[in-house]
């Protein structure tokens, strides 16, 4: 699991419009790689862990209003409304049967909660699948489509796949400039036109350079879209069929990247991006900011989407394959 190597100095380009896209080159201080669960994330002392610590440590056992406390400190950690009901009895009839009368068990059965619909979801370990695969990123602007793909290029590069990337992302030159310097860096094939073409012709050309040139995989950027935006939405789904005629049984991966920090939203986005492109699974990006977590939970048990990579950082190695586990030990000790 969480393989994280120590990072080098490498923060990837900044996705400011009209800013000069020149991937930075300072050193940044190396963080001890695992970290918490593995994850290389440090527990924050007013998360979700340290509101449960304090209802714990108050309380020998749980009564009705320790779990009365427990509900709203999730609801407050972005598991929102339902899951946290369900968790919350859930846990409750847990710890009544094992008839436990002390705050470790309570804690213990929440957390073994939290971690059956995580994993419930599906998905323990990413399969990239017969070549040439089809990966396309999607989700809402600025959430970290453009740099997951760079992060997940070079992961796939270090398990000796062949791949390219394409910048279906054609409604600003700067997005096609970032995607284009990630590609140099890495040494990959980028396919792109020019700024305004149809992504969906670019998608085509990639998938077919990919598949003459005997390629593992292509991972194709598309732009930033609202999940309320009807025509932007409807492109997408375009795209995506676009790949489905010309090479069937693709895109094997519909990755949604979402930023953790937007909390509920991502909830709505996650079922607009479902419905629109079909997506297969779920990339939460920074983690390492403010995101209180609790969102993994609730997309996995409202929409069974299973999430399949974290973002832990801007660098190129700040990426994660998602384990429940560990996921839960960081969550409960946040
Ligand atoms: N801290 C942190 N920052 C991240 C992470 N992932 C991406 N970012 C940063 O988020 C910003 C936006 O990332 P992009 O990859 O350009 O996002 P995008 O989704 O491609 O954006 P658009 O193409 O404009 O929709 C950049 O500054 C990234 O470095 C992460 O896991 N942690
Ligand atoms: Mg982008």
């Amino acid at each position: 699991m969480f393989d994280r190597r120590q990072r080098g100095g490498n923060a990837g380009p900044s996705s400011n419009p009209g800013e000069v896209l020149l991937p930075a080159t300072m050193p940044r201080p190396a963080r001890a790689p695992g970290g918490l669960g593995g994850l290389g994330l440090r527990a924050r002392p007013s998360g979700l862990g340290a509101r449960l610590r304090r209802i714990f440590g108050s309380a020998a056992g749980a009564s009705d209003a320790t779990w009365d406390e427990i509900e709203e400190a999730l609801i407050a950690g972005d598991v929102g409304p339902t899951t946290t009901l369900e968790v919350v009895d859930g846990a409750r009839t847990r710890y009544a049967k094992a008839g436990g009368r002390d705050a470790d068990l309570a804690r213990s059965v929440l957390a073994d909660e939290i971690r059956d619909r995580l994993s419930g979801a599906g998905a323990s370990g990413f399969e990239l699948g017969p070549p040439p695969a089809v990966l396309l990123f999607i989700g809402v602007n600025g959430s970290g489509k453009t740099t997951t793909i760079a992060k997940l290029a070079a992961r796939l590069q270090r398990d000796g796949r062949t791949i390219a990337l394409a910048a279906a992302d054609t409604f600003r030159a700067a997005a096609i400039e970032q995607l284009r310097i990630w590609g140099e860096q890495l040494g990959t094939l980028v396919i792109a036109q020019r700024t305004g073409a149809d992504p969906g012709a670019v998608a085509f050309d990639a998938v077919t350079a990919a598949e003459s040139r005997g390629l593992d995989a292509v991972l194709i950027d598309t732009a930033g879209r609202l999940q309320n935006k009807t025509q932007l939405m409807a492109e997408l789904g375009k795209i995506r069929r676009v790949v489905e005629r010309r090479l069937p049984g693709q895109p094997r991966h519909v990755l949604l990247v979402l930023d953790a920090t937007t909390g509920q939203n991502g909830l709505a986005q996650a079922e607009a991006f479902s419905q629109e492109a079909g997506v297969t699974g779920v990339i939460l990006t920074k983690l390492d900011g403010t995101a209180k977590g609790g969102i993994a939970v609730a997309i996995a048990d409202r929409l069974r989407l299973p999430i399949v990579f974290v973002g832990v950082g801007e660098g190129i190695e700040d990426l994660a394959p998602f384990d429940a586990n560990a996921y839960v030990e960081w969550l409960l000790a946040a």
